[in-house]
């Protein structure tokens, strides 16, 4: 009964001290920060969830470049790629319900998307592409996202001057419309030098983000215990920016 009534004593007195706040010169100005604050807070996510231009059939480059790893020196990749990847998969693992392993049929069911961009390397070029595929949000639905998850960490086949390749994003890169698991270039299947069988689109964000010749995507907590903690190759080796964002 006491502590009751101690709570609502002090429930009073907050709600008297904000009105007392609002109604004093910086008070108001106060309130009107947070307000500014979250208003900017807004706008910013809004910004990240905005999509990236999306141009013509006739605006596609006539050649894609290949850049960073342009094969996986394995017998295992060799062997698959000329048989058109039958026996790849993509894992869903990690922090989810149900952890899923794909193949390339499977994938090429789901539902698809289709996407013209331009895709801009840090080193001075860029092209412009059509992708297709599944959208990571479908995968992660599928799979069941716990609660915990804060990253979404892709795996690469590729092994580039000694480290694997990899790659994460928070759940706003994650879950945008545009993030999808490419397995079409300009309607083909993904050329070896861009990535085959699979590789990520993000298109926010800039060309080292999007991860080639992906075999597993991965639902984590934390970066600190991947690589060398700061969430991607580059970033890792290079001092890159985590966030890429164009
Ligand atoms: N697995 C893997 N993914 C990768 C790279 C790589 O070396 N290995 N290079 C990155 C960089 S720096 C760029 S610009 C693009 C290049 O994609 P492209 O070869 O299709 O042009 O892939 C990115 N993803
Ligand atoms: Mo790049």
């Amino acid at each position: 009964m006491k502590r009751r009534a101690a709570l609502a004593g002090i429930a009073a007195l907050f709600t008297g001290a904000c009105s007392k706040i609002a109604d004093s010169k910086t008070g108001s100005a106060l309130m009107d920060a947070a307000e500014n604050w979250h208003m900017k807070a807004h706008r910013a996510l809004a910004n990240r969830q905005a999509l990236a231009r999306e141009y013509a059939p006739e605006d596609r480059s006539p050649t894609f470049r290949a850049n960073g790893s342009r094969t996986v020196d394995t017998d295992y990749y060799r062997e698959q790629l000329t048989n058109r990847f039958a026996d790849w998969t993509l894992e869903v693992r990690g922090l989810v319900r149900t952890p899923l392993s794909l193949s390339m049929e499977e994938l090429r069911a789901l539902p698809q998307r289709t996407q013209i961009t331009r895709h801009d390397c840090v080193e001075g070029w860029s092209a412009i592409g059509e992708w297709t595929g599944p959208q990571l949000s479908l995968l992660l639905d599928q799979a069941g996202l716990m609660e915990e998850a804060n990253f979404i960490v892709f795996r690469c086949a590729d092994n580039l001057n000694g480290d694997d390749y990899y790659e994460s994003v928070d759940m706003v890169d994650a879950y945008h419309p545009q993030t999808i698991v490419a397995h079409k270039l300009n309607g083909e299947d993904i050329p070896e030098g861009n990535g085959a069988p699979l590789r990520m689109r993000i298109e926010r964000q800039l060309g080292y983000k999007h991860p080639k010749y992906l075999t597993a995507i991965e639902a984590v907590a934390s970066l600190d215990d991947i690589g060398a903690g700061k969430g991607g190759y580059w970033e890792d080796r290079a001092d890159y920016q985590w966030y890429a964002g164009i």
